[in-house]
C-alpha cells in the first residue's frame, strides 16, 4: 500500500478539466492506498480571494469532492488551514528554495504577468505545495500534466533537505492520466481549461445546469474541416472534445473516430454534451444533499484530525533535522 496525496484550490467551482485530470484519478485510487485528499485554501490566498466567496468555494469543493466518488471511509479529505502543519512546513521549506527556481515557474509567471501587486506568496507557493505534499511521506502524486514543473521542484526540494539535513523526506513520484491529463479551453484551445478564466464560456462547471452544459459545447472553438478527427495540432477544437468524450464514456479515441466518420460537428458536439451531461448528472444529485448537511462537517472534522496526526509527526522530525527549537528527550 503506497501514501497517496493531492489537493485541488477553492479557487472556484471545479471543472471538468480538474474532474478528469485530477478527480477521477483519485477515486480509483482510493481503492488500493492510503489517500489524504485536501482542500488548498492557503494557495488559492495567493491571488485575491473574496472573505466569503471564499468560504463558500471550500464548502462546495469538499462537496464535490465527496460527491464525485471519494468515500471518506477510504480516503482522509481535510482543509489545509486547519492542519497548521502545512504552513510551518511550508517555511522551512522556503528557507531552502531558491529565489531563481521559484522564478521559473510558469504557473507563477502565467498568474504574475502583466499584474500590480503580486504577492509574495504567488512566487513561494510550491514551496508550501511541496510540505503538503512531503508532510505525509507521500510515494505518489496524482495531478494534472500542468503539476509536472511544481512536482520536480518538490522532488527536489525532498532531495535538497535529505542531503543537508538529515534522511527522513520521502521523493514523491507524480502520476499523471493517460487520456484527460491536459483538458482544453472550449474558447481557445490552446490554453488550459481553467476554473479561474474569467471567460466562463471557456470551461465546463461541474454543477453548470444541462442546457448550459450544451451551450457551452455547442459553441466550443473548433475549425472548418469538418472532420471528427484527433490531431492536437491543427484540430486543437475537435481532439480536446474527442478526449473529453473518451474520459466521460469509456471508449477510446479511435472508437470515437470511426463512429462519427461522416458526421458533421453538430452531430458530434450534441453526443459530446450528452455524454458529459450524463456523467455529470450523479455528481450534481449527490451534491445537493450534501452541500449544507451535517454530515459534510463531520468528515471534514474527522479528516484534520487524522491529517494532523501525520503531518505533525513529520514536521517534528524536520525541525529536529534542521536544528530549531530546543532538544527533548
Ligand atoms: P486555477 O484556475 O485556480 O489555477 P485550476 O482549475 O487550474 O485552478 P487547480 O486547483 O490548480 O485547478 O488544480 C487541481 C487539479 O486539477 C490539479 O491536479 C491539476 O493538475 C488538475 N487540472 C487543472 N486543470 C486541468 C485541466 N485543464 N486538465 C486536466 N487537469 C487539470
Ligand atoms: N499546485 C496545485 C494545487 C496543489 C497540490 C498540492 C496538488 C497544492 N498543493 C499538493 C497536489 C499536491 C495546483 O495548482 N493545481
Amino acid at each position: 500500500m503506497k501514501t497517496i496525496f493531492s489537493g485541488i484550490q477553492p479557487s472556484g467551482t471545479l471543472t471538468l478539466g480538474n474532474y478528469l485530470g485530477a478527480l477521477v484519478q483519485f477515486t480509483e485510487l482510493q481503492n488500493e492506498h492510503d489517500c489524504y485528499f485536501c482542500i488548498v485554501d492557503e494557495h488559492a490566498i495567493t491571488v485575491p480571494q473574496g472573505r466569503l466567496q471564499l468560504r463558500e468555494q471550500i464548502r462546495s469543493l469538499a462537496a464535490l469532492y465527496l460527491a464525485s466518488g471519494i468515500d471518506p471511509k477510504k480516503a482522509t479529505l481535510f482543509i489545509q488551514s486547519e492542519v497548521p502543519a502545512h504552513t510551518q512546513m511550508g517555511w522551512m521549506l522556503q528557507s531552502i528554495s531558491y529565489v531563481g527556481e521559484l522564478e521559473r515557474m510558469t504557473q507563477y509567471k502565467d498568474k504574475s504577468e502583466g499584474k500590480e501587486g503580486v504577492s509574495s506568496a504567488l512566487l513561494t507557493y510550491p514551496a508550501l505545495m511541496a510540505s503538503d505534499i512531503l508532510l505525509y511521506n507521500t510515494d505518489i502524486v496524482p495531478v494534472g500534466e500542468d503539476q509536472t514543473q511544481h512536482m520536480e521542484l518538490t522532488r527536489n526540494l525532498a532531495q535538497r533537505f535529505n542531503n543537508r539535513f538529515n534522511d527522513i523526506l520521502t521523493v514523491p513520484e507524480i502520476s499523471i492520466p493517460k487520456v484527460g491529463a491536459r483538458i482544453m479551453s472550449l474558447q481557445n484551445p490552446e490554453k488550459k481549461m481553467s476554473k479561474s478564466d474569467s471567460n466562463t464560456k471557456g470551461f465546463v462547471s461541474l454543477l453548470d445546469e444541462p442546457k448550459r452544459i450544451e451551450k457551452k459545447i455547442k459553441s466550443a472553438v473548433t475549425d472548418s474541416e469538418g472532420i471528427v478527427k484527433f490531431d492536437k495540432e491543427s484540430k486543437p477544437g475537435i481532439s480536446n472534445l474527442l478526449t473529453i468524450m473518451a474520459s466521460c464514456t469509456g471508449r477510446s479515441i479511435t472508437e470515437l473516430e470511426e463512429a462519427f466518420e461522416g458526421e458533421g460537428y453538430g452531430v458530434f458536439k450534441q453526443a459530446v454534451a450528452d455524454a458529459v451531461i450524463e456523467k455529470l448528472a450523479p455528481i450534481q444529485e449527490k451534491y445537493a444533499d450534501l452541500i449544507n448537511s451535517e454530515e459534510l462537517d463531520a468528515i471534514l472534522d474527522h479528516g484534520a484530525e487524522k491529517a494532523s496526526m501525520t503531518a505533525n509527526k513529520t514536521l517534528a522530525k524536520a525541525k529536529k533535522a534542521m536544528g530549531l527549537g530546543r532538544k527533548r528527550k
